[in-house]
């Protein structure tokens, strides 16, 4: 890593997203913090001397921009009470839960609205620092809906493109928010607004024409469907989904390693050789319905459709959010269960359920993959749910099975082979589990075959090309 030579303003295509591809670990290094996103974009990024504008991930750091291999790194500063208000509160606090259905209240906290507007200000001038004339900027996420806006005021010459993670409410639910004007502003200063699923995008567009003088462009179809707004600025905004996916060649390729299938035999092993050996992985988020899940599990235990002598559950609920209150609640509620069930239907040295509150190694979790015969993915509301990809991608031996909320947006793509169901019945969640759980060995491979196809298609390397594709940039 150099220190930048190349002077602010000249990279053509910038990536803004809360965070940073790389981190500032406690003693001031930086560290990689590979994910999804970094992974779809950066061969782009590197391939055309990019950018990418973020926060390093620890409170009151002033970092000096630099380059990593090709890519510019402009850090931008965020002070410990911003990340109390702009982060923890109104990113965490309060969108997080009004875009996942209410889930549980949404704060609503004017001195929140201040820091989230005074922080989007600041990614708007990293951006505009960062990008060439003409340039093509991509907008990551809920955190910095303001900045398509703030960043065509300060630099009009710029293709701006967003993309929303999670869900995009129904105008009734997004109404509650009291600087909703604002927020649909802000998004329309995109040319290209992205969201997860079809019904995101229809319900952003229902919102704007509502909220605005937007409106469905005519002869592209009704305000729901039409794929193109006209802003109240005249310009032309095009609205559409583009459902982000998985690196599924990695996925695929580590899950062939023999290892893996050796560590997965191992893990079986350790777990006490039980006949099913159910798997949910997730943050510990309130969204996810980990609480469901156990409690369908419990009912078929006690209701005898599962044998608690040849049926474990293993559930790794990776640390998130520990600040944000709902969040130490819902951990104390989940660890009750843990304790409820094991002390109902565990033996001595046999638990049925195996909690692990750690994050994972990704070669165990892909052998986790591998050794789990039913994948549980359960939430209440999620944006996509990578975990459920991931499991797919990872099951090219066609065994498994995939139980899946019809409230993620994967269930758009992954219904033909998934068991879906409805997270607030936990009956039916529960014969979900069993029927997964028994079902015949060749429907079985004719299933995981169907979603492992699904898939390694659609990559995330296709997701991110077709969306800059659409912001005129081609791969
Ligand atoms: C948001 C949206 C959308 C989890 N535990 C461990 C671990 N993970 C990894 C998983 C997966 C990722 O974290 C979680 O992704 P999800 O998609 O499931 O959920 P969110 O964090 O809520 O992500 C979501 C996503 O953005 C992308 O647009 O799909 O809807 O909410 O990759 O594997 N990884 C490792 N150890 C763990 O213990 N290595």
């Amino acid at each position: 890593m150099t220190h930048a030579e190349d002077a602010p303003g000249s990279s053509d295509l910038v990536v803004v997203a809360n965070r940073l591809p790389l981190g500032i670990d406690e003693d001031g290094g930086w560290q990689r913090s590979p994910g999804g996103l970094v992974t779809a974009l950066e061969p782009t990024l590197r391939a055309r001397e990019g950018a990418w504008v973020g926060w390093p991930g620890r409170p009151d750091v002033e970092a000096e921009p630099f380059d990593d291999d090709g890519l510019a790194i402009r850090p931008v500063a965020i002070s410990a009470d911003e990340v109390a208000e702009y982060y923890e509160g109104f990113a965490n606090a309060t969108l997080w839960p009004l875009y996942h259905d209410v889930v549980v209240t949404p704060h609503f906290e004017r001195s929140w609205w201040e820091a989230y507007r005074q922080v989007n200000e600041r990614f708007a001038d990293a951006a505009a620092r960062s990008a060439a004339q003409g340039a093509t900027v991509w907008v990551q996420d809920y955190q910095l809906q303001l900045v398509p806006h703030l960043l065509r005021e300060r630099r009009p010459d710029l293709h701006i493109g967003f993309f929303l993670h999670i869900p995009f409410p129904p105008p009734e639910l997004f109404a509650q928010l009291p600087w909703r004007d604002a927020v649909v502003e802000g998004l329309l200063g995109a040319d290209v607004i992205g969201f997860q699923t079809a019904g995101g995008a229809g319900n952003f567009r229902r919102v704007a024409t509502r909220l605005t003088d937007a409106e469905a462009d005519p002869g592209t179809g009704p305000e729901t469907s039409a794929d193109h707004l006209t802003a109240p600025d005249g310009r032309s905004v095009s609205v559409a989904a583009y459902p982000i996916s998985v690196d599924a060649p990695q996925l695929d390729e580590m899950a062939r390693d023999p290892e893996t299938a050796e560590r997965a035999e191992a893990l079986r092993h350790e777990l006490g050789d039980p006949r099913t050996v159910l798997l949910g992985v997730d943050r510990l988020d309130y969204t996810k319905g980990i609480d469901v899940r156990l409690q369908a599990f419990a009912e078929a235990l006690r209701d005898g459709k599962l044998d608690a002598g040849e049926t474990v559950l293993v559930q790794v609920a990776t640390p998130s959010r520990e600040r944000v209150e709902h969040y130490a609640e819902m951990r104390d509620k989940i660890e009750l269960s843990v304790g409820r069930i094991n002390g109902e239907y565990a033996s001595i040295g046999r638990p049925v359920i195996h909690y692990v509150h750690q994050g994972v190694p990704r070669e165990e979790l892909v052998s986790f993959y591998r050794c789990a015969d039913v994948m549980l993915v359960t939430p209440y509301r999620d944006g996509m749910n990578l975990v459920a990809k991931e499991y797919v991608a990872s099951r090219s031996d066609g065994g498994g099975a995939l139980v899946l909320s019809e409230f993620t947006g994967a269930a758009d793509e992954l219904g033909d082979g998934a068991y879906l169901v409805n997270p607030h019945d936990i009956h039916a969640v529960g014969d979900a589990i069993v029927a997964a759980a028994s079902q015949d060995p060749e429907e079985a491979r004719r299933r995981m075959g169907l979603l492992h196809a699904q898939v390694l298609e659609h990559d995330v390397e296709r997701w991110a090309a077709r969306f800059l594709e659409a912001l005129g940039v081609s791969s």
